[in-house]
């Protein structure tokens, strides 16, 4: 049955809670869209495409995990005690298949946002995607032993997890390597890129071993709230994350809609701007 969620039967709250997890989760991706969309503006040209590529996360996701959704309710229907399987199969693969698409986008917005350049830009580009791709592979040729949790799913978990160190070591390089030649006022946000992604991102191993933790109807509804967990904050919270940082520096550099759309000024509070090129 590949994916263990195939194993059980589910109570009423169990089935409806994870239900509900998953409609959170397409729910607050087409939020972002509208966000990452309207907000673009805000940051000069040159951090654009963070928000473009944060737009792009966010369609890709919201038809996955709708995708994810309708696959949950055609698996398991009531058969007067309990959701028991269809024979219909829900399968985690077609996470895999978006991160296909987000790892790499999600990386590459990192890069554009600090300000990197050249040929760390051209380096840091292919190895983020060539490890984050052989890690999402090697996960998902494992994942397919989860139920016997046979040799293949801890040697290529393994393999996976070596991949993810690779991108973890690089994700730190890059953020305290530029971290210092951002402005002051945004330090404290770009430290907190690096730590938001060290957590959220780990939560995906944890649920990949989740079967091996904790083996049962509970476990998979404490799986897919860490999935969904994961999903959030790893793209739309480290999005929003990101479009703060490209509108502050923005700022600091003097373009317009960043100063116009501050909220935290006061009015007139613009005279204490002090950016190339505004009057004082
Ligand atoms: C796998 C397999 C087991 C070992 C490790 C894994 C790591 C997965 C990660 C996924 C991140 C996904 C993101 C998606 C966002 O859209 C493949 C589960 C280490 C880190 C950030």
């Amino acid at each position: 049955p590949v994916n263990v969620e195939n194993t059980f039967t589910y109570d009423f709250f169990q089935y409806t809670i994870v239900s509900h997890v998953f409609t959170f989760g397409y729910a607050a991706m087409a939020a972002g869209l509208v966000y990452f969309v309207l907000t673009s503006k805000n940051s000069l040209p040159r951090y654009q495409l963070s928000s473009t590529l944060s737009a792009v996360v966010m369609l890709s996701a919201f038809l996955e995990l709708l995708v994810i959704s309708q696959k949950w309710d055609s698996a398991f229907s009531w058969d007067g005690e309990a959701f028991s399987p269809t024979g219909t199969l829900f399968s985690n693969g077609y996470r895999y298949m978006n991160w296909t698409i987000d790892v790499p986008v999600l990386l590459l917005q990192m890069l554009i946002v600090l300000g990197v350049t050249g040929a760390a830009f051209r380096r840091g580009w292919i190895v983020f995607t060539v490890a984050g791709l052989g890690m999402i592979y090697t996960g998902y040729a494992g994942q397919f032993y989860e139920v016997e949790r046979s040799a293949p799913f801890w040697i290529w978990g393994s393999i996976s997890t070596v991949f993810f160190l690779v991108i973890l070591a690089l994700v730190y390089r890059t953020v305290y390597g530029n971290v210092g030649r951002l402005p002051a006022e945004v330090r404290p946000l770009v430290k907190a890129v690096w730590w938001l992604l060290l957590v959220s991102w780990m939560l995906y191993p944890g649920a990949y071993l989740m079967p091996a933790i904790w083996d049962s109807a509970d476990g998979v509804v404490a799986r897919q709230i860490t999935y969904t967990v994961a999903d959030v904050t790893s793209k739309v919270v480290y999005g929003i994350l990101l479009a703060v940082i490209a509108r502050k520096v923005s700022k600091h550099e003097g373009h317009d809609e960043a100063v116009a759309s501050d909220v935290t000024m006061p009015r007139g509070g613009i005279t204490d701007v002090a950016a190339p090129g505004r009057a004082a």
